[in-house]
């Protein structure tokens, strides 16, 4: 069957990085397959849409760098945050460097992203070493990686044979590369050719950004989809949803962020047990 048809704790069982059999284990068991994209600028800020959007969601999304006073309580916090919630930390840093400068860029400086984050992701553009030098920190500390094989604005160049060599790279790296951030099934190619080569036949987690139920864009190029659109019919498995949720800004107060949560979280699952059924 394919990978579409399965649930997430079929896929949990089966899966080799154990941080996407973590989330997939999330999603079954709190039955959410929405991760909450928290750009916001205050430790305050984040660490309040954390909790209140904890119980809703498999993974909390990050950008670490926005923060204008962060400290190391900071990554304490939202790590208490993800032990009591259940969710795991994304901190969405999209490497695009060398192996040799990704390497410090991940495991060393202010945030030392390594020693917190259960996922990060890279752009491919540097080639491969960006994946031995990302994977040198975060294996042996049991991290993720997701990699940028798809793009969600308007004009982006991450199409085409790009896509396709991102999918290539990413079964080279089985032990360590989790998942795409990607708008569809990008996988889906290989995996119904039916080859059983090694490496082949891999289950990736697509997680999937420009994920919106009132609005189609932001002015700045973002786009978005409803999560029937994203879950269902293009075949990915979790919904990234931010400014959806949280508002912009310093964000929501709790009760509309813990109504929008439920919004999403509800279309999310529904969208997926339908595709079960199709
Ligand atoms: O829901 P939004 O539009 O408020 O936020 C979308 C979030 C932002 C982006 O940095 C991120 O998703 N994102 C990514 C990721 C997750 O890597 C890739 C992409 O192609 N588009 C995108 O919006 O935090």
């Amino acid at each position: 069957p394919s990978i579409t048809t399965r649930t997430y704790a079929e896929r949990a069982a089966k899966h080799p990085v154990p941080v996407a059999k973590q989330l997939l284990d999330i999603c079954d068991r709190k039955k959410t397959n929405l991760c909450v994209s928290v750009d916001v600028t205050s430790k305050a800020g984040l660490l309040r849409i954390a909790e209140a959007a904890g119980p809703y969601c498999c993974c909390i999304k990050t950008h670490i760098d926005i923060v204008e006073d962060f400290d190391r309580d900071l990554v304490q916090q939202l790590q208490a945050l993800a032990d009591k919630h259940d969710f795991l930390i994304w901190e969405d840093r999209k490497f695009a460097d060398i192996g040799s400068t990704v390497r410090l860029q991940y495991s060393s400086g202010i945030y030392k992203i390594a020693s917190w984050a259960h996922i990060t992701n890279a752009h491919l553009v540097p080639g491969e070493g960006i994946l031995t030098g990302l994977a040198s920190v975060g294996l042996p500390l049991g991290r993720g990686l997701l990699l940028l094989a798809e793009m969600s604005a308007k004009g982006n160049l991450a199409t085409g044979e790009y896509t396709a060599k991102n999918v290539e790279a990413a079964r080279r790296h089985p032990e360590f590369v989790m998942g795409f951030v990607a708008m569809r099934r990008v996988d889906e190619r290989e995996e119904t050719a039916g080859g059983v080569a090694p490496g082949e036949g891999a289950d990736y987690v697509i997680m999937t950004p420009g994920v919106g139920l009132d609005s189609k864009g932001d002015g700045m190029g973002q786009q978005y989809r409803t999560p029937d659109e994203v879950i269902r019919e293009s075949g990915c498995d979790v919904i990234i949803v931010g400014r959806g949720i949280y508002g912009g800004g310093d964000g929501n107060p709790n009760e509309e962020i813990v109504k929008q949560c439920k919004r999403y979280q509800e279309a999310g699952w529904k969208a997926y047990e339908d595709r079960l059924r199709q």
